[in-house]
């Protein structure tokens, strides 16, 4: 497959300004019928034909203005059409076959009801299109089916009139959408579906009518689905002046989807994941996902609809900064450092070891072949970061200012992230010139601190550096802000934070007023997304974990505590005193975590949270992922011996509060959860009958799922009761027995592997559901003790599931390659193994585009 180029974009010759389609709906056969209105666009190079994109589809008609056209060929998958005038209306008509779409891309059949997926690139399956994201078009579409079959019928936009047959077998509806949007942004929705309906005012007066669509029997699990709408449709108003635009806003529910959901016009079709929720079924975690998922659709409507990406090397322009509003959003709704935490967690946990790879990217790209592997933690978690940093520079006043200026420049374009940052620079003030380097330069940066003191001056060194990603040897220095605060440590205070900018290969700041050498507290809140070697001791550490008035900072020192100890421990660098010493500092300060009666508990689970595996071994150069996990478990179980009391004291106040779905419940378990674990490294036999008891007087999902977590990682009569109770009690439940699959895929239970085995031949197991799927195999390949397994089953196990899968859902098995990519960086025995891993999907005679893309890079 071709490499496609950022350097290489041209506008497209034509301009479709209007796009008419009419579906003659059925499970195995649709005809599509589409009319374009296309004229010369007057700003690009003058073509003899017109490109429309297709894949895979089968041509039963073509017209151009009524007759033949003038010449026609077919160049792969593309038809070209000989266009001499300057006008003309082009006429197509298609069949596809839906209940044989099993890559969920364009018009597919799930569980009776027809549904969509266009973005990227699925409306050519659907129909012969320019399909790219430049070429904006209004749609005004007739779908029609049977009554009994389709009782639904939804377009993006609004319906302007419908109908039925004469014998009423079947009905029609018509809808437009008078804003014209990219063929991405298509969707259409047929089935039996009922909806959970409500209202909204704008602050322009608009009233907008709410639909959450699900199946007959869900309804009674849409209700924070639809107040979670109504929160950000009030929020985007407040914080970024940003109005909806049409009278009717859908949401459908869906349960085979690739992705969480996707924003098309009007008509946002969701993962079930991301709509249903009862506290039977749904943890807490749960409810936040679908707060943060429907706010993020719902925010694409202005960040990525009404401004949308002129192509797609520009995706970030609308994830990025669509994942940082959902982001403040959730934070604004609940507790803003926890969110803040959960963040970064994820950056560091997925982001950063992206960005140290193979698969190592700008958050711009600039090169592809298959633009859904794109759709990474690097164009939306770095790039939400990238846009996050300006905030923090300019101030939030100054960056609304940029934002609405952005949002008025742009309202009805296909922009790029050139233009966003042009619109910052115009609205804030700030110069941005070099900052442009976040968007073409791949790879984390690092930066060492060392703070040095004379008389009353402490100087503060900052060096930077940027690592070598792929395609991309020699790095510039990069502006990296840092929100910096210097502790007093008798007082236990500091005078005020400062915003530097590091903005060179290394610099020095200096501070005066410092009898003492003061203590250095750094990127504060996470104010750059990079990685800090500080010198720092680890008494200093102790000191911010207990005092840093920042509540990132502190939860970052704890962390420091626990990394360098295990990274010290697992490379062999600790000889048995100083373990020890660092043993009994760790534990101090998560004993003044467990007794700080001034913290809230969703805080405190934060600061007892250990490292996860993955970013314990992205701090090595090479790692050995058996003794790391053997470092941390037994860490763990120090802790959770030397702290037992007090964590049990904390477990049964905890268990105390009643449940609701407040701050201070959620936090309540949260912890427990937290004690539950560390008392299965430190006291097993107890903590299954904790766990066991916990699960038995459930009366959430978080309680449940949590207890049941700890059981399927021990091995213990409760552990199979338990887990046979789960099953049986929620069978039927998709997505409750997504968890159970998913529960025991990522156990610590030494027979891991052997279990995913098992659950393969499991009867509810189903390769064409992407959250099955997922729910196996996704929790297996972050589940460090049964994916690096000594003997390479796991790899073996992960590469038969990508070539058995890639014909079936490529998208969803190319994510799977990721994984094994990471070869370089693991000890030289395993490195072997998942190579031979790749090496083996790499020889498959036929790959999609996708995985092909994904394994070549991986052992490139
Ligand atoms: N645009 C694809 C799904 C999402 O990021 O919202
Ligand atoms: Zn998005």
């Amino acid at each position: 497959p071709p490499e496609i180029r950022r350097s290489d974009y041209a506008p497209f010759p034509w301009l479709v300004p209007t796009t008419r389609l009419e579906f003659e709906l059925g499970l195995e056969r649709t005809r599509v019928t589409a009319r374009l209105d296309v004229e010369r666009n007057p700003v690009a190079a003058v073509s003899p034909t017109i490109r429309l994109n297709g894949d895979g589809l089968e041509l039963a008609s073509l017209t151009c203005d009524g007759g033949e056209p003038e010449g026609r060929m077919m160049d792969g998958d593309d038809l070209l059409v000989t266009l001499s005038g300057d006008r003309h209306v082009l006429e197509i008509v298609t069949e596809i076959d839906p209940s044989a779409n099993s890559q969920l891309m364009g018009l597919y059949a799930s569980g009776g009801m027809l549904c969509t997926q266009c973005e990227a690139e699925g409306f050519r399956r659907i129909t012969f299109f320019p399909d790219r994201p430049d070429v904006l078009s209004t749609y005004s579409v007739r779908m029609s089916g049977a009554k009994a079959q389709f009782p639904v019928l939804l377009c993006n936009g609004n319906r302007v009139d419908s109908g039925e047959s004469a014998d009423g077998g079947d009905h029609w509806a018509e809808w437009h959408d008078p804003w014209p949007k990219p063929s991405y942004l298509f969707a259409l929705v047929a089935g039996d579906l009922v909806a959970r309906s409500d209202s909204f005012t704008t602050m322009g007066g608009r009233d907008v009518e709410l639909n959450v669509y699900v199946r007959d029997g869900d309804l009674d699990r849409t209700e924070h689905a639809m107040e979670s709408l109504k929160r950000s449709m009030k929020w985007d108003e407040e914080v970024f002046g940003r109005e909806y635009d049409l009278d009717l806003f859908n949401i459908v529910a869906v349960s085979d989807f690739n992705m969480g959901a996707m924003e098309n016009k009007g008509l946002n079709i969701f993962n079930t994941k991301y709509v249903l929720a009862d506290t039977e079924t749904a943890t807490d975690g749960d409810y936040d996902g679908i707060e943060g998922v429907i706010g993020h659709e719902y925010f694409h409507n202005w960040s990525g609809n009404r401004v949308t990406c002129r192509d797609w090397f520009q995706l970030s322009l609308k994830e990025g900064f669509t994942v940082l509003r959902d982001q403040l959003f959730s934070a604004d709704m609940g507790s803003e450092p926890v969110k803040r935490i959960e963040d970064v967690r994820i950056l560091r946990g997925v982001q950063f070891p992206e960005d140290s790879g193979p698969l190592a990217h700008p958050i711009r790209p600039d090169s592809y072949r298959e633009i859904s592997n794109f759709y990474t933690a690097t164009v939306y978690n770095k790039g939400a970061e990238v846009i996050r940093m300006m905030r923090t520079m300019a101030g939030e006043k100054a960056f609304r200012r940029g934002t609405d200026l952005y949002f008025k420049r742009h309202d009805g374009e296909a922009a790029t992230c050139e233009d966003f940052v042009r619109a910052m620079e115009d609205g804030t003030g700030l110069d941005l010139e070099q900052f442009r380097l976040w968007y073409s330069q791949a790879g984390t940066p690092k930066v060492a601190a060392t703070l040095s003191h004379d008389g009353d001056v402490a100087t503060l060194k900052l060096t930077q550096t940027v690592p070598p990603t792929p395609g991309q040897p020699d790095k510039k220095p990069m502006p990296i802000p840092f929100r910096v605060a210097l502790f007093d440590r008798k007082a236990g205070t500091h005078s005020g934070e400062q915003l530097l900018v590091l903005d060179r290969a290394s610099a020095e700041f200096t501070f005066e007023g410092f009898a003492h050498k003061p203590v250095l507290s750094i990127n504060r809140g996470f104010s750059a997304p990079v990685s800090i070697e500080r010198d720092v001791s680890r008494e200093e550490l102790v000191f911010l974990a207990a005092r840093d008035d920042d509540p990132f900072a502190r939860y970052e020192a704890m962390q420091e505590l626990m990394t360098g100890y295990l990274v010290g421990s697992v490379s062999g660098d600790l000889d048995e005193s100083e373990s020890e010493a660092a043993r009994g500092d760790i534990a101090e300060a998560l004993k003044a975590v467990v007794e700080d009666d001034q913290l809230d508990d969703l805080m405190r689970g934060e600061l007892l949270m250990m490292p996860s595996q993955s970013y314990i071994g992205e701090q090595m150069l090479v790692a050995d992922p058996g003794a790391i996990h053997v470092a941390r478990e037994a860490l763990k179980t120090d802790l959770g011996t030397r702290l037992g009391e007090a964590l049990h004291r904390l477990y049964d106040r905890a268990a105390q509060v009643p449940f609701s779905l407040d701050a201070e419940a959620k936090g309540a378990r949260k912890i427990k959860t937290l004690v539950l674990s560390y008392a299965a490294a430190s006291d097993p036999a107890k903590a299954a009958e904790l766990a066991a008891s916990q699960y038995d007087r459930a009366d959430n999902m978080t309680d449940r799922q949590g207890a049941l977590m700890v059981l399927a990682g021990l091995d213990s009569a409760e552990r199979t009761a338990r887990l046979l109770d789960f099953y049986n009690r929620y069978r039927g439940n998709a997505l409750v027995v997504d968890k159970w699959f998913a529960l025991q895929a990522s156990s610590l239970h030494p027979q891991v592997v052997a279990h995913v085995e098992a659950l393969r031949s499991h009867p509810d197991f189903n390769l064409r559901n992407p959250n099955r799927v997922r729910s196996l195999y996704m929790a297996f390949a972050a589940n460090p003790a049964g994916f690096h397994a000594a003997d390479g089953a796991g790899y073996r196990m992960i590469a038969d599931l990508v070539l058995e899968l890639d014909p079936i859902n490529a998208q969803t098995a190319a994510r799977f390659v990721p994984s094994l990519g990471r070869w370089r960086r693991i000890e030289e025995k395993r490195a072997a193994m998942m190579r031979d891993a790749l090496e083996r999907i790499a020889r498959a005679p036929k790959l999609s585009r996708d995985t092909f893309e994904q394994v070549t890079r991986s052992l490139g």
